[in-house]
């Protein structure tokens, strides 16, 4: 699992606009109309809960401790989004506690396994790996236009590319798993063979040979280079949530308004709209 540095996500905050635009110009939507894409929900009703909706973004300092900007980073991409959204004035037992004292909807905080939403009204728990897969899923489906029926590679069989892969799955891709530890992947095509379409996932065994077989790339590796720039085709779209990206930067150059990546905004847009379910 990667654990984000200052360095990821210290420009973040300030670039959102930005970023907002292009994935508009990329998607044909914002962060918050893939993130309610994901969830199928209805923008603009999503619009109008948001602001009244308060979420506490409470430091951690177990483990490897604070990283400087993740809880400024993550409560800013929240504001963004429109949500009452604020850094807990206290870490730990005692930012929770807070955040239940002053009546928060919910809190959102991560240590070195997990970084959760947690809606504080209705006990559920939004957790980043799924939202990030499920939302960058919905994110290539609207590059595509509609991935029904479309074969979709998805390279890393952990919970991002799981959650992606399901994501894929539900919106009739036909998915094609592929992972550097083969029996990852082999166990989650058993998992997945329960979902509708899952009796029809293909295993990839070679890297190379399945990125240059398919134009569609959910990239969920935590490994950089796994999309050599000869690969790259002039058709292929690629979702990558996968950090490092795992794309050089003549590759981006390349692939341009055909990839979308980010290392924390649109996985905190999908756990902050499926804590509003
Ligand atoms: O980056 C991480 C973990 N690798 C979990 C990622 C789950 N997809 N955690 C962030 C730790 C933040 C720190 N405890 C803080 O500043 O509060």
């Amino acid at each position: 699992m990667t654990r984000l540095k200052t360095s990821d996500i210290s420009n973040i905050s300030s670039r959102l606009v930005t970023c907002n635009q292009e994935l508009l110009a990329k998607t044909g939507r914002t962060f918050l109309g893939i993130a309610c894409h994901a969830y199928g929900k209805d923008e603009i009703q999503i619009r109008h809960r948001v602001e009244s909706f308060c979420i506490h973004v409470v430091p951690v300092t177990a483990g490897q401790g604070i990283i400087s900007d993740f809880c400024e980073t993550v409560a800013a991409i929240l504001r963004f989004l429109g949500f009452n959204a604020l850094v807990s004035d206290l870490p730990d037992t005692s930012g929770v506690a807070l955040a239940f004292e002053n009546k928060a909807d919910a809190i959102m905080m991560a240590d070195d396994h997990r970084f959760v939403g947690l809606n504080l009204n209705i006990r559920s728990v939004a957790d980043n790996s799924e939202a990030t897969g499920r939302v960058f899923a919905a994110a290539l489906d609207l590059m595509a236009k509609g991935i029904e029926n479309c074969e979709v590679l998805v390279l890393g069989c952990g919970p991002v590319g799981e959650a992606a892969a399901q994501t894929l799955l539900s919106s009739g891709a036909r998915v094609v798993l592929c992972d550097i530890h083969l029996p990852a992947a082999r166990l989650l095509k058993e998992r997945l063979s329960v979902y509708p379409g899952g009796n029809k996932i293909v295993i990839e065994e070679d890297l190379n040979m399945a990125v240059s077989n398919y134009g569609y790339v959910l990239e969920a590796t935590p490994a950089a280079n796994t999309i050599p720039d000869e690969l790259i085709s002039d058709h292929m779209v690629i979702a990558a949530p996968g950090v490092p990206l795992g794309i050089s930067k003549k590759g981006c150059q390349i692939l341009k308004d055909r990839l979308i990546h980010d290392k924390l905004e649109l996985g905190v847009a999908g756990m902050a709209i499926s804590l509003l379910l």
